[in-house]
């Protein structure tokens, strides 16, 4: 785990706003039914529970699933009443709460309470016969939240009121047992200058710190057309990048996802792999789309001197177009999916780390001019 995601050493006794863990990433999806097979088949995670009209909700349906130590929830409006078919009417399919593993939840929202934060639910807690968690929860950029929930009195599949799955997409048998461990980092999209709000949320509410990497005024206008800074938890376990759009040649990709998002959201998920050449081979099998890289790139003599030698040949890496990026602590590769919704908002990163806590910084121009070649096949000016 160390090396998947880079933990540091950290002390939580000095910590306003103790983060454990992800919890998991909640989505509002059109027809979760539908995308919990989505999620099966072409991730392949594992359907573990379940929440509907049979358990007495006939607002929504809920299903969960995991990978690894990853864990998504997709739910989707039974009730055409639902404030759910009301999201998804504005957001399309997304992230409406990045749900974070606390030991102390009445701490964390004192905390965040007298920061300034919105909280969007009290402390409360839920039980049923696995046990009792405790959860509250707060408000992030656009209409995300971030809910928190100490489990350590729950034994459940996911939380009370959810059951054990039933049935699910049987997988063949020579399958791998998984395509990835983690969640590596959640990026939000903001509005045009208020990333720095943003940061200074993560920083001042939730006791988050700056992580070195980031994409400045002069790599913005250059070709990047955004703003980056990173903030993470006190043991990096956690990491959130936060982008705004910046003036470039083109209308900014954040631009882009902010109009068809509706405002500020969750752009994409960084998914943490043992072998990314692997995982990239199943899930392209499975039907995953993913940016296409040029050829100039793993020809380009500079790359090949800066990355030096990495675990496969750089023809491998060619074959698969997969990037590599490497800084002071060692290297990464990675490789971005096309946005996997109909609405050109939400995407995946696959991520293979060997050292480097970075987040590709060296591959920013080959990966933005890859997006920009599919916001031109979108109709972008
Ligand atoms: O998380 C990151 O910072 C990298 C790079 O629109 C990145 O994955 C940044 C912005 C973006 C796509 C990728
Ligand atoms: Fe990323």
């Amino acid at each position: 785990m160390q090396r998947l995601v880079g933990l540091v050493e950290h002390d939580d006794t000095r910590d306003p706003f103790p983060v454990k863990a992800l919890d998991a990433v909640v989505f509002v999806v059109g027809n979760a039914t539908q995308s919990a097979l989505f999620y099966q088949v072409a991730f392949g995670m594992e359907l573990i529970a379940y929440h509907g009209p049979e358990q007495g909700n006939r607002d929504h349906k809920a299903y969960v699933l995991k990978s690894g130590s990853a864990r998504f929830v997709l739910r989707g409006a039974v009730d055409p009443a639902s404030e759910l078919a009301d999201h998804h009417r504005r957001h399309g399919d997304g992230v409406v709460d990045i749900a974070l593993e606390v030991a102390d939840v009445d701490r964390c929202v004192e905390h965040a309470r007298a920061q300034g934060a919105t909280v969007l639910a009290e402390p409360h807690e839920v039980s049923d016969e696995h046990g009792t968690v405790r959860t509250a929860a707060i408000g992030t950029y656009g209409e995300t939240r971030h809910t928190l929930i100490d489990r350590s009195r729950y034994s459940g599949p996911y939380l009370p009121g959810f059951v054990a799955a039933q049935g699910g997409y049987r997988k063949p048998a020579d399958a791998p047992k998984r395509l990835f461990q983690a969640v590596d980092h959640c990026v939000g999209n903001v509005e045009l200058g208020r990333m720095d709000e943003w940061v200074a949320f993560y920083n001042r509410v939730m006791g988050f710190v700056n992580m070195a990497e980031f994409v400045g005024d002069d790599i913005a206008t250059e070709y990047s057309a955004l703003m980056s800074k990173v903030v993470a938890n006190g043991n990096h376990r956690v990491k959130f990048p936060l982008n705004e759009p910046a003036e470039g040649k083109k209308r900014s990709q954040i631009d882009e996802y902010l109009d068809f998002y509706g405002g500020a959201g969750c752009q994409h998920i960084a998914l943490a792999t043992g072998d990314i050449i692997a995982t990239v081979t199943a899930m392209r099998a499975n039907g995953v789309e993913f940016l296409a890289t040029p050829d100039t790139y793993y020809e380009d003599p500079e790359l090949r001197a800066r990355i030096g030698e990495v675990r496969v040949p750089i023809e491998t890496l060619k074959e698969h177009g997969i990037l590599v990026d490497r800084d002071e602590d060692g290297y990464l590769l990675q490789i971005f999916t096309k946005p996997i919704g109909d609405r050109p908002t939400v995407f995946y990163e696959l991520i293979e780390r060997h050292g480097s806590l970075g987040f590709g910084k060296g591959n920013f121009k080959a990966l933005f001019e890859a997006i920009e070649r599919e916001q031109d096949l979108r109709g972008n000016l």
